[in-house]
């Protein structure tokens, strides 16, 4: 008999530029698509992730511009995501420092129980500009769920990363 898999959102935010649509192109074709592409609006991208027998969860993950903190799309999307990566670009402590904006809206308008910071370009370690200590500050100062870094460059963590989200998304 088939079966239906339990369906949740993943939104992806923070600044423009940092890595947000390749981030959702690394997990969508295993490698990294080097093409600057704007975010006109707001997409999804679902994928069905198999686990352990024949349990699967599906991953409907949310892109938006880095210019929507402002929009109202931005809270809608929100308000329903189960979970919530605040991306920023390693290499840009601006990208860094405005994540209490990104974060007071996350408070604001959702209830999601799982929400990790996400250090982008990892790959770029030579011009990194935020340290470890920062990153693990914001989380604890935070509570959030965790974080962790990746490069969806070279595609390290992208895959792993979705696949521990869909696992404990199927525990909660
Ligand atoms: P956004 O969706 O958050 O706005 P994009 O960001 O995914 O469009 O990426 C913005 C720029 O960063 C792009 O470069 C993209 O190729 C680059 N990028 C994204 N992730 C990584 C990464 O992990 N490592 C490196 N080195 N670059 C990354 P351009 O030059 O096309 O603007
Ligand atoms: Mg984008």
């Amino acid at each position: 008999m088939a079966t239906t898999d339990d369906i949740f959102s993943l939104s992806i935010i923070g600044d423009g530029s940092t890595g947000k649509s390749s981030i959702i192109n690394a997990f969508k074709t295993d490698g990294f698509i080097p093409v600057y592409k704007q975010t006109v609006g707001i997409d999804f991208y679902e994928k069905s992730l198999p686990l352990r027998g024949d349990v699967s969860v599906s991953l409907r993950i949310w892109d938006c511009g880095g210019q929507s903190i402002h929009s109202k799309n931005l809270e809608k999307y929100i308000v329903n995501s189960s979970v919530i990566f605040l991306v920023y670009d390693l290499t840009n402590i601006e990208s860094f420092n405005n994540l209490d904006d990104w974060l007071s809206k996350v408070r604001k308008y959702s209830n999601s129980k799982l929400l990790y910071l996400v250090g982008n370009k990892l790959d770029l370690y030579h011009l990194r500009q935020v340290t470890e200590k920062q990153h693990d500050g914001f989380i604890s100062g935070n509570s959030l769920s965790g974080g962790l870094f990746m490069s969806a460059k070279t595609g390290e963590n992208v895959v792993k990363t979705f696949y521990q989200v869909a696992a404990e998304l199927k525990v909660l």
